[in-house]
Formats: structure tokens, C-alpha cells, sequence
């Protein structure tokens, strides 16, 4: 099987999914279910068409296009990622994995490979964490790792149900129909930029997922006593915002000293009420993104944290109150996947890397369905979720290759 993935249309239609962008080039930001967002879903919907997929949207918006094997009942074989983008993002995460599958399966096509088994193409709906505070909502509904009732309860900064929000994306049906019999898929592969530098580093192009690591973010309050900036002694403060800075170092320090590097703590929204220039802030809101490659360690710097913010708290006056959005385990990659990639790799004599996956994916909850692996192309200098996000035209196809390779092998031909 001679398989020829077309760079030049890949990179062309990375470059056009990435002008669906309410922010200034070469900035992305494409928030879910925005009306931009919407115009990207029905753009990559037309692409997907066109290549004779069959295309289905569940009702939280995870899309399927479907390339139907010679035995539509034998479980099928999946690979995608998402298109959403956070504010002042890239144009790779996410769209590499989409548009690579879609030319993955296009290769395929064109090489006269007839599956046994459905290739199925997925677009999942909000893995950024920006609009609903929790990442990977399509994948969490569709593995059952959240319950519909859970989802609904969930709103965006504006408070907007995802009810409201999905209705309005004329998206119709109860989310309990998200979840997906068991079975449904065979094996599920993810091709995705590192979004970190190790493969850049090592000279290679190519990363086979062993794990991802497991993330767990949670919401912060801090409630303190406002006042007049120079009417209020120091000594008589509350200041929610001097307890807020307090609790950020804290937390920077806990996973420092974790104990290994692998432990990573972040608080990227920091709220201020009320925001005056001379008002002692009175309340303020943090969310906190915490991962580790090692459940136990990042369950024990969670405990650090909240033992450091409870004598904050006792210490200053203030309460402090923490809402827990997420804990999830961390996921291993199935041997099967890592094999078939591997395969690939050593058949054309591209060296690749073991490793971990820092970032999470919507791979981290099918892995809770389904025999899971992850495919990574460097991105320069590790930078993702920034502008200057960068993968090169030739890493994104070597990695397509590889991946309609390994989808061929695991959805065995009909031949
Ligand atoms: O945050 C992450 O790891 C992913 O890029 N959403
Ligand atoms: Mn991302
Ligand atoms: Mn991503």
C-alpha cells in the first residue's frame, strides 16, 4: 500500500481553519459554540463531505464523519481532536489532529485501501476549558467520565447553561445520548503537537505517548473587606487581593517542592472586585490548573495547597473557598496503538520518542473506552497556546503518514 499524504493541501487548510479566529493573526481564538466557532465546525463539516464521509453531530456537538467499513457492525476505528482554540492561541493545537485525519483518511482512499472496519473522523466538542471551566466536555459526556446531569449544571462566564448555549448552536436531543455504548470503538489514535520542547530538543520528529498526565483544576474565592485606599490602615485590612498573591506563591511553592518536575501548578484568571485604583479589593476570584504525571503526588500537593490556603486564610481575616472542577486520573496508552505507531515509524526509518503527555486531550477520556494512542510532531521551541505556535508542513505530514498508516493497521482491510 503506497499511501502520499498531500502537504500542500494539509498545510492550506490549516492555514484556512486557523482565518475563523476572533482574534488579530497570528493570534487564534475560536471559543466554542462562538458564531466563528460555528463557521469553522461547518467548514471542516464541508471538508469531510467532501472526502464521502458521512457526518453525524451528537447533541453537545461532538461531530463524527464516518468513512464506512466493509462491516459497518465491527467496532470502528477512531482518530481526531478538536478545533476549538483558547483566547490568544495558535493554529496548530487541535487542528493538526483534526485536518491530519482528515488527510490521513483521504490518503488512505486514494491508495485503494477498503477498511474492515469504519475509520471514524472526530471533532470534539469544547476540549478548551475557556467557555464551561472544564476541558474536554465532549470526550468526558461521550466516555461517561461525566454524567449529563453534571454537564447541565455547568455555565460560561455569562452564565449561560450549556443547554442554552448548545440550543443555540441548534443543537437539540438530551445530553445522556453523548455517551457511547461500550465497544464503540476498536482503537482511537490522537495526532497532536507536543505543546512542549522535548522533541525539538532530542532532533526528532516524531513522539509516541506512553501516559497523560492527570489534570485537576479548581476555582478559587477569596473574600476579604473592601475600603477606601486611604481611609483604611494597614492594620486594619482585609485585603482579598494581598491573600490572593500570598496563596498564588504558596502554590507555586507546593509544586516546586513536589518532589519531581512533573508536578506543574498554574493560576492563569485572577478576578479583582471591585478593580478601582483607590478600593481595597474586596473579593477575588483564581482558578487553579494543577497536573502531574503521578496521581498520589499531585492528590498530595492538592492537600498542600489547601492546608497553605486555610492558615492564609486564618492569618489574614479572609475566607477563602475552593470549588473543585475537575480530578482525573491519569491515562496509559494501549500497547496495540503504541505498536501499530511504532510500526509505521521503524518501516520508514523515522526515529520517535517515548514520552509523556503533559498537556491533556480528549484521548485522556476515550482511553476510558477504547485502546488509546497518541501521535506527537514537535512544535517549535515547545511554545503552544500562544501565538507563535509553530509546526512545520513537513513534521505535520510525516506524522499524517504515520497515523493513516497505523489507523490501516488497526482497522484490519477487507481485502
Ligand atoms: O490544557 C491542556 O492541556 C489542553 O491543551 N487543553
Ligand atoms: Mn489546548
Ligand atoms: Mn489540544
Amino acid at each position: 500500500m503506497k499511501l502520499e499524504i498531500d502537504q500542500q493541501r494539509l498545510n492550506s487548510e490549516i492555514e484556512a481553519l486557523a482565518v475563523f479566529s476572533d482574534a488579530e493573526p497570528p493570534a487564534v481564538t475560536r471559543v466554542v459554540f462562538t458564531p466563528t466557532d460555528l463557521k469553522a465546525r461547518a467548514w471542516v463539516i464541508s471538508r469531510c463531505e467532501e472526502a464521502g464521509l458521512t457526518v453525524r453531530q451528537d447533541t453537545i456537538g461532538n461531530i463524527f464523519a464516518r468513512w464506512s467499513g466493509a462491516d459497518p457492525a465491527a467496532p470502528a476505528v477512531g482518530t481526531g481532536s478538536h478545533i476549538d482554540a483558547i483566547p490568544n492561541a495558535g493554529k496548530y493545537d487541535g487542528a493538526v489532529g483534526v485536518l491530519g485525519g482528515l488527510e490521513a483518511i483521504r490518503a488512505l482512499q486514494r491508495s485503494g485501501f477498503r477498511p474492515k472496519n469504519s475509520i471514524e473522523l472526530l471533532v470534539f466538542a469544547t476540549e478548551e476549558p475557556t467557555r464551561f471551566g472544564i476541558g474536554c466536555l465532549g470526550s468526558r459526556l461521550l466516555s461517561g467520565t461525566l454524567s449529563a446531569e453534571a454537564a447541565a449544571k455547568l455555565r460560561d462566564r455569562d452564565g449561560e447553561s450549556v443547554d442554552e448555549v448548545r440550543k443555540k448552536a441548534a443543537l437539540s436531543g438530551n445530553l445522556q445520548d453523548v455517551k457511547l455504548a461500550g465497544g464503540h470503538y476498536k482503537a482511537f489514535v490522537e495526532l497532536h503537537i507536543e505543546q512542549g520542547p522535548l522533541l525539538e530538543r532530542a532532533r526528532t520528529s516524531l513522539g509516541i505517548v506512553k501516559s497523560i498526565a492527570a489534570p485537576a483544576s479548581l476555582r478559587i474565592s477569596i473574600e476579604g473587606a473592601g475600603g477606601h485606599a486611604g481611609g483604611v490602615l494597614m492594620p486594619d485590612r482585609k485585603d482579598a487581593l494581598c491573600a490572593a498573591a500570598e496563596l498564588i506563591l504558596a502554590i507555586e511553592n507546593a509544586a516546586r517542592l513536589s518532589g519531581a518536575v512533573d508536578t506543574v501548578a498554574t493560576v492563569g484568571v485572577c478576578d479583582v472586585f471591585p478593580g478601582a485604583v483607590n478600593s481595597i479589593p474586596s473579593r477575588v476570584g483564581l482558578t487553579l490548573d494543577i497536573r502531574d504525571t503521578d496521581l498520589v503526588r499531585r492528590d498530595g500537593v492538592m492537600q498542600t495547597i489547601e492546608r497553605g490556603s486555610q492558615s492564609i486564610s486564618s492569618k489574614r481575616h479572609v475566607s477563602i473557598q475552593s470549588e473543585l472542577l475537575n480530578a482525573d486520573a491519569p491515562a496509559d496508552c494501549a500497547p496495540e496503538v503504541r505498536g501499530a505507531l511504532a510500526d509505521s515509524c521503524r518501516k520508514h526509518g523515522f526515529a520517535f520518542l517515548e514520552m509523556v503527555s503533559r498537556a491533556y486531550h480528549d484521548s485522556l477520556f476515550v482511553s476510558r473506552i477504547a485502546p488509546t494512542g497518541m501521535l506527537f510532531i514537535p512544535c517549535r521551541n515547545g511554545y503552544s497556546h500562544r501565538p507563535d505556535e509553530y509546526a512545520a508542513p513537513e513534521d505535520i505530514a510525516r506524522g499524517a503518514l504515520v497515523l493513516a498508516e497505523s489507523l490501516a493497521k488497526l482497522c484490519s482491510s477487507s481485502q
